[in-house]
């Protein structure tokens, strides 16, 4: 087992806007609110996680790498990323560590650009569609896999 005891928490672009427009597709929750969920659940299993958002690829990225050296695993909703981005899935890749993907909505449901994910197989953990409730269930499956 991993001695590391902490979770890397990604959001990608347009995340910070939760809570703030669109409710119908992502809910009334904020971002605020997913790190706190992600943290509490988390913290019932022992683990600390560090959280980033950025809307800008590099900057996930770096945070992804630094990762390598200090952090058991990641939870990962990248946004519109999910969808375009090989660089984020290599930096995914490239460190090694178990990856969850979530996505809020049903991104199957939605238009069809929103079908293939760059990131869906280098994830071991994938919760679609379940609101911002799915963080908390991608974390509890990917601490399954740590513990
Ligand atoms: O359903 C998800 O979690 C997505 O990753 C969200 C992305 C979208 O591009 C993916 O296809 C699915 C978009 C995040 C934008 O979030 C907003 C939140 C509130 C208001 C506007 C945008």
């Amino acid at each position: 087992m991993n001695p590391v005891r902490r979770l890397l928490l990604v959001n990608g672009p347009n995340l910070n806007l939760l809570g703030t427009r669109e409710p119908d597709i992502y809910g009334h929750e904020t971002l605020a609110d997913v790190e706190g969920l992600v943290s509490a659940t988390a913290r019932e299993r022992g683990f600390d996680v560090r959280t980033v958002q950025s809307n800008h690829e590099g900057v996930l990225l770096d945070a992804i790498h630094a990762a390598r050296s200090d952090c058991a695993g990641i939870v990962i909703n990248p946004g519109g990323l999910t969808h375009t981005s090989v660089v984020l899935r290599d930096a995914l890749s490239g460190v090694a560590l178990p990856v969850a993907e979530v996505h809020i909505s049903n991104v199957y449901e939605r238009e069809s650009f929103r079908h293939h994910s760059y990131v869906a197989d280098v994830a071991v953990v994938h919760v679609i569609g379940e609101g911002v409730a799915g963080y908390a269930r991608a974390t509890q499956q990917l601490l399954d896999i740590l513990t």
